[in-house]
């Protein structure tokens, strides 16, 4: 018998002690065998999302949603995209859970329980608009390294916690504090513990909106562990990065933070435009603050069939970073016309905004919907991918879906 092509018995105890109990036929199983109990799970089950989600990467778990599932005016968590620097931690205590606020611009440093958190301070619920920085990503052209999404980086979900601002205010910080930076308790992917995957964060003025929170309920529940549990920084309207998952600790700065991911090309693009593929110098980045206005069709999917002289009634959701949208447009003949849609005022600020139309069709035959939203500054979407930039941030071109009338 030849020894080497069983497993070894190294191997064996450790598969043990993962399972927590022997491998009964163990000496049976051939040398890289790995235990189903031990083998990389199935993400659906594991997140609770919906089939039709895309696993983008499972080193750190990146999975996208899709148009057609974010037809939900609230988000529910089944189809809300997961976007991860590093590892998801493990076996959270929330009954231990400290969240510290320290910093050179705070008077002195403070932690406080989230029993503190939830009993100290008067609670909000909000519903905020989280997109990715980089969604959109795959249309750009050299292409941008990163998670390549499509359309589905973003949800609006309804978030419950203290305001942060509350929050500072009961710390107390300094005249000179410019910006405040989320610590978090995941884990690089090196597995460096001196190393954090990403540490941002947000000027002071936007820390203290009302409706940017600590948030520890989503949807009514629990946070899910993959969105932040037991406690979540929620800043709606900027890039989603701004949103610190797990949060443990907080610190005033007196400079614009400086952690992983605030520097370089991380979600940071060129301050004036550039021609597709130029170098940019560090110093002409900048940071990205509020996201562009942008829309999407959720109902019906892309290749929807319908008979002719029957009336498509689409829908959707419009969304402007700190802004609000103000008009909605749809059209048929590939943007030289445009139509109004209905569009409801967001549930509070910061909410993306649904809009519906009725659409008539003149003839059978193939079509394309656009849709086009207008913030309240009077920008609207570009009907191509805009400026080009060296990570693929910000495309908020116009969405499409294609209609045969038959
Ligand atoms: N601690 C921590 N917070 C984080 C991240 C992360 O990797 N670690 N990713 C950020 C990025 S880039 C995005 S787009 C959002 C994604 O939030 P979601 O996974 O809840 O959709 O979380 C942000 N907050
Ligand atoms: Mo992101």
């Amino acid at each position: 018998m030849k020894r080497r092509s069983f497993v070894k018995n190294s191997v064996l105890g450790s598969f043990a002690a993962l399972l927590g109990t022997e491998i009964v036929y163990g000496a049976k199983m051939l040398e890289g065998y790995t235990p189903l109990a031990l083998q990389d799970p199935d993400p659906f089950e594991l997140f609770k999302k919906h089939k039709d989600m895309l696993v983008l990467n499972d080193k750190p778990w990146n999975i996208e949603s899709a148009a057609h599932l974010l037809d939900d005016k609230i988000t529910p968590n089944s189809v809300m995209f997961i976007r991860n620097n590093g590892r998801i931690p493990e076996n959270i205590d929330a009954s231990n859970w400290v969240l510290t606020i320290d910093g050179e611009s705070v008077k002195q440093p403070k932690s406080y329980s989230l029993r503190d958190l939830k009993t100290k301070f008067k609670q909000h619920t909000y519903q905020l608009t989280l997109e990715c920085g980089g969604n959109g990503r795959s249309e750009y052209d050299p292409p941008a390294k990163g998670n390549q999404w499509s359309v589905g980086a973003v949800h609006c979900a309804s978030w419950t916690g203290v305001r942060l601002k509350d929050i500072l205010n009961d710390v107390g910080m300094k005249d000179d504090a410019v910006y405040i930076a989320y610590h978090s308790a995941d884990t690089h992917l090196s597995g460096d513990p001196s190393k954090e995957p990403i540490s941002r964060g947000c000027p002071v003025s936007k820390a203290m909106e009302a409706e940017t929170l600590l948030a520890f309920q989503m949807n009514g529940k629990d946070i899910p562990l993959a969105h932040g549990y037991p406690l979540r920084l929620v800043a709606g309207g900027w890039p989603a990065s701004v949103s610190g998952k797990w949060v443990n600790r907080i610190s005033v700065r007196d400079i614009v933070h400086d952690g992983p991911k605030m520097t370089g090309t991380a979600y940071r693009v060129p301050c004036k435009s550039v021609a597709p593929g130029e170098k940019v110098k560090d110093e002409d980045m900048c940071i990205i603050e509020s996201m562009p206005v942008k829309s999407l069709i959720t109902y019906p999917k892309t290749g929807a069939m319908i008979k002719k002289d029957k009336t498509l009634s689409i829908r959707g959701h419009a969304w402007a970073g700190d802004f609000e949208v103000s008009k909605m447009e749809y059209s048929i003949d590939f943007g030289a016309t445009w139509e109004t849609c209905t569009l409801d005022k967001p549930a509070n600020r910061l909410a993306w905004q649904h809009f519906s139309a009725d659409i008539k069709f003149p003839k059978t035959g193939y079509y394309e919907v656009w849709a086009r939203a207008t913030d309240s500054n009077g920008v609207s979407q570009p009907m191509v991918v805009p400026g080009w930039n060296p990570k693929g941030y910000l495309n908020n071109a116009c969405h499409r879906i294609a209609v045969k009338v038959s």
